[in-house]
């Protein structure tokens, strides 16, 4: 009888390191290659590139594919445990690094029937890493970035958006990654804040900032960064003015845009009942929302109704009241925010409106509540958590540090400490020299 041959590749980018393992494991007996899905990738690494059908079905057609089956986790030992295989092929390049927990995990399950892992010699001068950075390089189009945060929300549980203010900010987000045990985690995408953009122009957040202005802010991002962004669109103004707004951000790419219930001049929704801010009707909010829908152009784009009525102390009732409505007016999701430092009415709010309402995306914004974590979030029912300021905030208190020490001593010396060095600086955007 033929021995049975696993093999697990994301099979998002294929090169010939790729077919030389699968030429390895041919030799071996009959292969099954196990493709990750698209949630696994989205997860350990960023968003697939092709997704899973079509990568099932270009694998299905490389030489020496017996067949293709889907792989639900990073961890193999579950299709392992499904297959028996006599032989796992692999690259020998999972060693060190975050495959190494993985690696250890499939010699120990493939022990149970004298199974046995297969190390074929890393094909040297390809890796995926380079080629992915040559991905990002060349860019996006308006086109593929808007869906993509109705893909993500698909795939991912909970979806990870920080806040970004500029183009340096934008880069951040875009590309900061780290790892932790099996993964590497990343942020999937931006926000782009009225509190924040207001605020690195050293105006109050009270739609003071004009249109124009915002989208000059957001082009800023647009120009270097891939990632799905989400616009803060404060009240969203007239209904009218929301109208031609909405085809502009759609026009430039951005997914999403939310706007909150609130009419007069709009506060801050973080000073909560300390000032005067009053909620709009869900008669002419929900109107809004008709209207931005009507306006759109693809049907990729979102708009997303933000409800203040916890912010404003109406209740919870009423915040469900006006999430139905706003879902039924055509909002493509729901934002529910909240200035408590508890998430008791976060978590509330999102398990009522989920066990009503299994499908809508729900986004929250953990500035206050911020012990609560993704998970915990997720499992309330949310599927987007925002981290609306960070970003700023911390980056204000360095600089007036930094410039407070050059004022007291007269010179720069005693501020090098806490500044990057220069050769950092000149280097930190490739393309200078
Ligand atoms: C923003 O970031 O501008 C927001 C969130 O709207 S909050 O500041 O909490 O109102
Ligand atoms: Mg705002």
């Amino acid at each position: 009888m033929m021995k049975k041959v696993y093999l697990a590749m994301s099979a998002d980018i294929i090169h010939h390191g790729h077919i030389n393992v699968i030429n390895e494991a041919r030799k071996l007996g009959d292969v099954t290659v196990g493709i990750l899905t698209d949630e696994v990738i989205a997860t350990y690494k960023r968003f697939p590139v092709i997704e899973f059908d079509k990568r099932k079905q270009i694998v299905e057609n490389i030489k020496g594919v017996n067949r293709v089956i889907p792989q639900n986790t990073l961890d193999y030992v579950p299709n392992l445990l499904k297959l028996k295989p006599d032989y796992v092929v692999h690259g020998d390049d999972w060693k060190t690094g975050i495959q190494k927990e993985v690696r250890e995990k499939v010699i120990t399950t493939l022990k149970q029937w004298g199974g046995k892992l297969v190390e074929v010699e890393y094909t040297e001068g390809v890796s995926v890493r380079m080629l992915d950075q040559a991905l990002q390089e060349i860019g996006t189009t308006p086109e593929i970035r808007i869906k993509r945060l109705r893909q993500l929300l698909d795939v991912k549980p909970v979806a990870r958006f920080m806040e970004a203010h500029n183009g340096l900010t934008g880069l951040i987000v875009e590309k900061l990654t780290i790892s932790q045990g099996d993964l590497v985690k990343q942020f999937d995408g931006m926000w782009v804040s009225s509190l924040c953009d207001s605020t690195v122009k050293g105006k109050p957040d009270i739609e003071l900032v004009d249109s124009s202005s915002r989208l000059a802010t957001l082009n800023d991002i647009l120009e270097v960064t891939t990632k799905p962004i989400i616009m803060d669109g404060d009240t969203g103004g007239y209904e009218e003015h929301f109208a031609y707004f909405v085809k502009s951000l759609e026009r430039l790419g951005v997914s999403a845009v939310i706007i909150e219930d609130k009419i007069g001049l709009k506060k801050n929704s973080l000073f909560g009942t300390d000032i005067k801010q009053e909620q709009d009707s869900i008669e002419n909010f929900s109107a809004k929302i008709t209207r931005g829908k009507q306006s759109q152009v693809t049907e990729d784009f979102m708009i997303i109704a933000r409800i203040e009525s916890l912010i404003l102390k109406a209740g919870l009732d009423d915040a469900l009241k006006r999430a139905h409505a706003y879902i039924e007016a055509g909002a493509d999701g729901i934002m529910i925010h909240s200035k408590e430092r508890e998430p008791d009415e976060i978590f509330r709010f999102c398990r009522e409106f989920r066990s009503a309402n299994k499908d809508v995306p729900l986004v929250v914004v953990p500035t206050t509540f911020n012990r609560a974590r993704e998970s915990e979030l997720a499992e309330a029912g949310a599927n987007l958590v925002i981290y609306a300021n960070h970003l700023l905030r911390s980056a204000y208190p360095a600089m007036v540090e930094t410039a407070k020490c050059v004022l007291e001593n007269e010179r720069a010396y005693e501020s090098e400490k806490s500044c990057m060095p220069i050769k950092d600086i000149i280097n930190l955007i490739p393309g200078g020299c």
